[in-house]
């Protein structure tokens, strides 16, 4: 991956929504919630459909396709968590996997250099060995505590992020896991290049003051 581009994703995980049907409270239609959280001022999105209650086959595909939408009015990447073939029928802008998930490389291969490719790790070497699979970018967490996930890894904190900068590795990151607007300048300070969140936007009463409260948290990484 090339410089130019690295400095473009860099800027895009500022301030990262992940999301599906399951994070909202209930009642409210995802692409709602998405239109609010992008006038927020979100800067990349995820379509995380998973967990009880979770959408499959048709529904899953069609509330998929209405987020994508959303995104691509709005000048927004979007980006598909696992599913590598749901990636690709729907040309999404990108892929993100956990180490649980399809081997890094291979989902590099299906998707091409054209889409982005983003690694949850938890430690500097697996951040290593994302990078050398070809990860565009890393999700790192959980940084705080969170209920997000039920098979969560143990808490990193933002030593998490810290370790990963002091070992040398450049590449575009983000932490994940548990983190408020309130708990996102720290993450920041660490070396992160942005904060992705699910419930504290997705699940708040309003994701657009949400969304902006993360904006506003890192004023000084806008324009
Ligand atoms: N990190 C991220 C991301 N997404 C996930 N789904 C995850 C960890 C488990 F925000 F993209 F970095
Ligand atoms: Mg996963």
């Amino acid at each position: 991956m090339n410089r130019r581009n690295e400095t473009k994703i860099k800027k895009a995980l500022r301030v990262y929504l992940v999301m599906g049907s399951v994070n909202l409270q209930s009642g409210k239609d995802p692409v709602d919630v998405l239109r609010e959280a992008v006038a927020g001022g979100i800067t990349l999105f995820q379509f995380r459909e998973k967990g009880p209650g979770a959408l499959e086959g048709e529904a899953c595909l069609a509330l998929a396709r209405r987020l994508r939408d959303v995104c691509r009015e709005n000048g927004i990447p979007f980006i598909v968590n696992d599913d590598v073939d749901l990636a690709v029928a729907i040309e999404a802008d990108g892929v993100h996997v956990g180490q649980s998930d399809a081997d890094a490389s291979r989902v590099r291969a299906r998707i091409g250099e054209g889409r982005m490719l983003g690694v949850s790790v938890h430690s500097v070497e697996e951040a290593r060995l994302a990078v050398q699979a070809g990860a565009d970018y890393l999700g790192v967490g959980p940084i705080y505590p969170t209920r997000s996930k039920a098979d969560a890894h143990a808490v990193l904190g933002i030593e998490g992020i810290r370790e990963l900068r002091a070992a040398g590795l450049a590449v575009p990151m983000v932490g994940i896991g548990g983190i408020t607007a309130d708990l996102a300048a720290p993450v920041l300070a660490a070396g992160a290049d942005g904060v992705a969140v699910i419930s504290a936007i997705a699940g708040a009463p309003d994701a657009r003051a949400a969304a902006s409260a993360f904006a506003d948290a890192a004023p000084w990484l806008r324009g």
